[in-house]
């Protein structure tokens, strides 16, 4: 029980750290990976004007689409390929992957 106790802490500690970290290196640095056939965060807020990167992590192409054309779409995305976009007017976004459209994901525009 303690050894568990000390472990969590450990991990506690290593995320605040990153944290940390990615503040110093860009304060509007907004990122959904896509790994596993998700886009992670699935819901993503952020604030007009901000950019959005997605970053594909698997082997297999993916895009993004928005489902009412509310920004460009991608081209198919490659391992380790990025797509970027400016978040636009207030309002929430979906999106999919037209590859395998079961795959969603949702961003939330609040005023900047
Ligand atoms: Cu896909």
């Amino acid at each position: 029980m303690l050894f568990a106790i000390g472990f969590l802490s450990l991990i506690h500690f290593s995320f605040g750290q990153g944290d940390k970290e990615a503040g110093a290196n860009g304060a509007n640095k907004n990122q959904i990976v896509i790994k596993d056939f998700h886009f992670t965060p699935e819901t993503l807020t952020v604030k007009s004007g901000e950019k959005i990167t997605w970053v594909n992590r698997d082997e297999e192409p993916h895009t993004v689409v928005s489902v009412e054309k509310q920004f460009k779409k991608s081209s198919a995305l490659d391992t380790d390929q990025e797509f970027t976009i400016t978040a636009g007017a207030p309002g929430t976004y979906t999106y999919f992957c037209s590859v395998h459209p079961k795959m969603t994901g949702t961003i939330i525009v609040e005023k900047s």
